[in-house]
C-alpha cells in the first residue's frame, strides 16, 4: 500500500479546472433546456465556479472560452474571481460558431476566411496577456462531409500554417494546445481527427505545443490511458478534457459512464510523476450538464476526479513493479485492482476536515442556500448559453 501520508500531500495540491460554459445553459441540437438561476455573465459564470471551489478546495481555477465570455475589462474579471477565490485559466478559442466556418476555419479554402479565424486566435492571445493564462486551447471544427469535397492535404498545409503563426505569437511563458476529435461536425474528415494528428504538429511545433486529450472524443473502445502513456513519454501530453460519453461527444460529468476508465488513466498519468505538486498537465473538465443542476454536477465532477486519483495514488507501485517483473501476471492485475477496490471515502472526507471542509461537499453545498440565493436573485436579463 502507499504511503498514506503521502497520498494526503499529493492530493492536498491537487488542480482541477472548471469549465466557464459548464455553468450556462447546454443542451443538444435538438434542444438547450434553459435552468432557472443560471449566470447572465462571465461575472456570475465565476462566482459559481467560486463555490464548486468553496466546498471541494481542489478547483482554485476557471477556463474561458471566447467569445462566450467576452468582456470589455478582462483586469476586472480578473479581480473579481480573484475575489471569489479562484483564478482564470485556460483560454479556449471558438473558431466553430460563425456562418463564415461552414467549410472549416483556419483550413477554410477561402484565404479570407482563414485570415479571419487567425485573427480570431491572436485575439485569444491578447486576452490571455491581460487574464495571465498560461494555455491557449485550440479545438477546430474544421473537416469535411463528403469525399473530394477538398484536399485532404492541402487543408494540413493551412493548418500547420495557422498553428505556427499563432505558436509564434505566443509569448514564452504560453502554451499552444491542440485538442483532437474523432468525428463531429465534420463526418468525412475531421482537420485534427486524433492524438497522432494532434502530436504531429505539436512536435512540429516546438517545446511549447502539447495535445489536449479530451475523454469524450474517441472511437469506442479506444484504449485512451495508452495514448495518455505515450503522450507523457514524450513529454506532449499538454491537458485533459475530462468528461464521459456512451456513445459520441456526450460531455457527461467524468467518472459517471466508467469510473475505472478513469482510473486507469490516472495510473498511467500518476506513475508518470505527472501528479506531482509542479505538474504542468491542466486537468479540466469539459462538461455541460443538460438536465442537472449545474453547481452540484459541477461538484460531482470534481469529486470524481478527486477519488479516481486517490486510487491511482493507492496503486503499491513496488508491488507493482516486483509482479511485472517476474512476469506475474494476476499478481501485477491484483495490485491493481486492490487500489480501484479500497473505498477511497474516508480518506477523502479526511483530506477535507485537514483542508477546513467539510467531508460532504454536496451536502455542504445544499445547505448553504446558494443555489435559492441565484434563483430569486437571478431573474432578469439574457441567460448564458452555448448559443448553438
Ligand atoms: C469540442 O467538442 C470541445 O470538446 C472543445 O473543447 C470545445 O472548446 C468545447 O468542446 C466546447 O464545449
Ligand atoms: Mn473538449
Amino acid at each position: 500500500m502507499a504511503d498514506y501520508d503521502e497520498v494526503i500531500r499529493v492530493l492536498q495540491h491537487q488542480h482541477i479546472e472548471l469549465p466557464s460554459w459548464a455553468f450556462g445553459n447546454s443542451g443538444t441540437r435538438f434542444k438547450v433546456f434553459a435552468q432557472p438561476g443560471v449566470p447572465r455573465d462571465p461575472f456570475e459564470k465565476i462566482a459559481d465556479a467560486g463555490q464548486v471551489h468553496k466546498y471541494t478546495g481542489v478547483a482554485p481555477s476557471v477556463a474561458l472560452h471566447i467569445p462566450w465570455d467576452k468582456v470589455d475589462d478582462y483586469g476586472k474579471l480578473r479581480a473579481y474571481a480573484d475575489e471569489q477565490g479562484v483564478a482564470l485559466g485556460t483560454i479556449n478559442a471558438n473558431v466553430f460558431q460563425d456562418d463564415d466556418y461552414k467549410l472549416g476555419s483556419v483550413t477554410n479554402p477561402d484565404p479570407q476566411v482563414r485570415r479571419k479565424a487567425l485573427d480570431h486566435l491572436f485575439e485569444c492571445i491578447d486576452v490571455m496577456d491581460e487574464t495571465g493564462s498560461r494555455d491557449l486551447k485550440l479545438w477546430f471544427s474544421d473537416g469535411t462531409n463528403y469525399p473530394g469535397q477538398d484536399s485532404i492535404r492541402a487543408r494540413q498545409d493551412r493548418l500547420a500554417e495557422a498553428l505556427q503563426a499563432t505558436y509564434d505569437r505566443l509569448g514564452t511563458h504560453q502554451r499552444l494546445i491542440l485538442e483532437y476529435k474523432l468525428f463531429e461536425p465534420a463526418f468525412y474528415t475531421m482537420d485534427v481527427p486524433d492524438w497522432g494528428t494532434s502530436y504531429a504538429h505539436c512536435l512540429q511545433l516546438g517545446e511549447r505545443a502539447k495535445v489536449c486529450v479530451d475523454t469524450g472524443h474517441h472511437a469506442p473502445g479506444t484504449n485512451i490511458e495508452f495514448i495518455v502513456a505515450f503522450l507523457l513519454r514524450a513529454g506532449k501530453l499538454g491537458s485533459f478534457d475530462f468528461n464521459s460519453r456512451f456513445y459520441a461527444d456526450d460531455d457527461l460529468i467524468v467518472g459517471a459512464a466508467d469510473p475505472f476508465q478513469l482510473f486507469r488513466i490516472l495510473h498511467e498519468v500518476s506513475t508518470a510523476g505527472g501528479l506531482a505538486p509542479d505538474t504542468d498537465i491542466a486537468f479540466m473538465l469539459d462538461q455541460c450538464h443538460n438536465i442537472e443542476p449545474k453547481i452540484p454536477g459541477q461538484i460531482r465532477s470534481v469529486m470524481n476526479v478527486q477519488a479516481a486519483t486517490a486510487k491511482a495514488l493507492l496503486v503499491d507501485i513496488q508491488a507493482l513493479t516486483v509482479a511485472q517483473q517476474a512476469g506475474d501476471v494476476l499478481g501485477a492485475n491484483a495490485v491493481l485492482m486492490d487500489a480501484y477496490d479500497t473505498d477511497v471515502r474516508p480518506l477523502l472526507a479526511e483530506l477535507r476536515r485537514g483542508q477546513g471542509l467539510d467531508p460532504n461537499p454536496m451536502a455542504a453545498y445544499a445547505r448553504s442556500g446558494y443555489a435559492e440565493q441565484i434563483l430569486a436573485e437571478r431573474v432578469d436579463g439574457q441567460q448564458a448559453g452555448w448559443g448553438a
